[in-house]
């Protein structure tokens, strides 16, 4: 693409010119997009998105908050300011859930040129540096690469031992129910190649916790999309609260078996609803 851009430009400028709009062009064209959804971080906002922005490899980032009471959208636009080119925030009334923050992100993220499609969480349990391994096992041929807390033992860092047996309890309860191969399926860490995100039916994905990130990579399963997991370390957050809750957890609970009883049915109609 860069390439075609130059030799594009090429065959109207002069070298030096050249040079300029493809810096430009460049600095404000990568090909990687970090959703953040975000409800009341405001200590964590900005550090997290320093973070990013200081890594080697260029990243966008689009904070999708939901109107949090804290003010972080606040915090974001003032940072606008400097970033114009590589943050951006969409602002939803009230809060609905982290599922249909991400849909709304990805949607946002396919209107653009965006090949690879990034969410991870605002409070510092997904390091932002594993973005880079991330991107790197989509771009050597996984479709989906996930940052993994049990491809390799158990990588939990100072979570309470009852949210370690869920959450690894969940990843033998989903593979039991969909025969689905991922050993992390609740994990929020995750690159989506772009062309994952236009055959899924955004529309059609419902869940709002963590059924939501099992169903998105089942959805990706489905379609035969190649999906790669990539060991990461998780810490819990040390800044803000959980807003973690019994609803999202029996959401998940019952929403597997729903998932596997409507694909076993109508296989097709799961694919497209
Ligand atoms: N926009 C939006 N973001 C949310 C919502 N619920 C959680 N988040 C964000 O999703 C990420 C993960 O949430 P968190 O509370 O850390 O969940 P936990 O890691 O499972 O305890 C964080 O960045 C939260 O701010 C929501 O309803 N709307
Ligand atoms: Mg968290």
């Amino acid at each position: 693409m860069e390439n075609e851009i130059r030799k594009l430009i090429g065959l109207f400028c002069s070298d030096v010119l050249m040079h300029y709009f493809c810096e430009k062009l460049t600095q404000s064209m990568t090909d990687s997009l970090v959703i953040i959804p975000t409800y009341n971080e405001i200590e964590n906002i900005e550090a997290i998105i320093l973070e990013v922005f200081n890594l080697k490899k260029e990243f966008h980032v689009l904070i999708v908050d939901d109107n949090s009471p804290d003010g972080t959208a606040k915090v974001v636009e003032a940072m606008q300011e400097k970033y114009k080119d590589r943050l951006f925030l969409e602002v939803r009334t009230e809060k609905s859930g982290l599922g249909t923050a991400y849909i709304h992100g990805f949607k946002w993220a396919l209107e653009r040129h965006y090949a690879y499609i990034f969410e991870m969480d605002a409070d510092f349990s997904h390091r932002p540096s594993d973005l880079t391994r991330l991107y790197r096992a989509c771009a050597n041929g996984a479709d989906v690469s996930v940052g993994s807390r049990y491809k390799k033992g158990v990588n939990v860092v100072n979570w309470p031992l009852y949210r370690i047996l869920l959450s690894y309890g969940a990843s033998f309860y989903v593979k039991l129910i969909t025969g689905m191969r991922v050993h992390d399926p609740t994990a929020g860490f995750v690159c989506y190649k772009r062309k994952v995100l236009e055959a899924i039916d955004l529309d059609a994905v419902k869940f709002i916790g963590y059924a939501f990130q099992i169903e998105m990579k089942y959805r990706a399963y489905l379609l035969k999309f190649n999906i790669e997991e990539v060991s990461i370390i998780f810490t819990d957050r040390e800044k803000g609260k959980s807003k973690m809750s019994s609803s999202i957890i029996w959401e998940a609970v019952f929403g597997v078996i729903s998932m596997r009883v409507r694909s076993l049915f109508n296989r097709n109609a799961f694919k497209n609803e």
